[in-house]
């Protein structure tokens, strides 16, 4: 009935699982979490409701209950770079992008609606955004992106993706939309933006050009100190892990290894 897939199997499993996986061993700094409330309250925000009518403020009580310090200089925000994101993050050891909080990691990867007079979820179809934006997991990235901007601190990264198609920070985003309006500038001292291609894709956006430009305005207007970094080397190194013959990955290495080797050492 809806364009969109329908509810992942086994749903409650994934997510309960999902919630003791994260303070169990991903990040048990966050403590005790009463795992099986926090799926009641995902769950309560969608079963049972018009599919469409599902509004962000639906998931206050999740929220609350799977919220927790995100630590300062560790806020990674992006746009189109999901996979990229979740490895350069490293379940939160190297950054903690928003997957990468438990409530976040609770619905990564998953889809999820339920039906108007009946407490089954539909496993069959979903609605998709363009069918209508108050649906369940619409209205849950909005709730989590708010949050997690909100709650985000110190220096903030952005990685962004400089070969996307109609540019690097698109406007309507979660990031435009929900991120930087909720961001507190009282805590935040630096926001480091980088804009990477994809190794065998065009340089479609770079820092102070089209969109990228654009944005760095827009938070420089609001008062933020910006920094713009170019293919910036460690996102290069991790794309490079796929494409190690191509032009962009063998001269960083090739670079290394000869002024490696041909500096005396000092
Ligand atoms: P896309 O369209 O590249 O990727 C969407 C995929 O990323 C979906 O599998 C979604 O899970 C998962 N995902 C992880 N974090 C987010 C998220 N945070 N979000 C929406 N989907 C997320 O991503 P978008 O739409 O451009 O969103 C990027 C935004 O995420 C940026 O604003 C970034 O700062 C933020 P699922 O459950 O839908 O399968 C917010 C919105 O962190």
């Amino acid at each position: 009935k809806w364009k969109g897939e329908g509810t992942t199997q086994n749903l409650e499993s994934i997510v309960i699982g999902r919630c003791y996986d994260y303070i169990r061993i991903v990040n048990p700094a966050v403590g005790e979490k009463n795992c099986s409330e926090i799926w009641e309250a995902f769950k309560n925000a969608f079963v049972n409701k018009d599919p469409c009518s599902i509004l962000p403020e639906d998931y206050e009580l999740f929220i609350n209950l799977s919220l927790h310090t995100i630590p300062p200089n560790k806020s990674l925000f992006w746009e189109n770079n999901h996979l990229l994101v979740n490895s350069f993050a490293g379940r939160g050891r190297r950054y903690m992008s928003l997957a990468d909080t438990l409530f976040g990691f609770c619905g990564d990867f998953l889809n999820w609606c339920g039906q108007a007079n009946s407490i089954e979820l539909d496993y069959e179809s979903c609605p998709t955004t363009e069918e209508c934006e108050n649906n369940a997991v619409e209205s849950f990235w909005r709730m989590a992106s708010i949050t997690y901007a909100q709650h985000s601190s110190g220096v903030i990264h952005v990685l962004l993706n400089g070969s996307a198609v109609g540019g690097a920070y698109p406007e309507p985003g979660f990031f435009a939309d929900y991120e930087i309006p909720n961001l507190q500038k009282d805590k935040i001292s630096q926001i480091a933006i980088w804009v990477v291609d994809d190794i065998e894709g065009p340089d479609t956006d770079s820092c102070g050009t089209h969109t990228v430009e654009k944005l760095e305005n827009r938070l420089r207007t609001l008062g933020y100190d910006v920094t713009c970094t170019d293919n910036y080397k460690s996102v290069m190194f991790l794309l490079c892990v796929d494409y190690p013959d191509d032009s962009k990955c063998t001269l960083s290495s090739s670079l290394l290894f000869w002024t490696g080797s041909i500096l005396p050492a000092a």
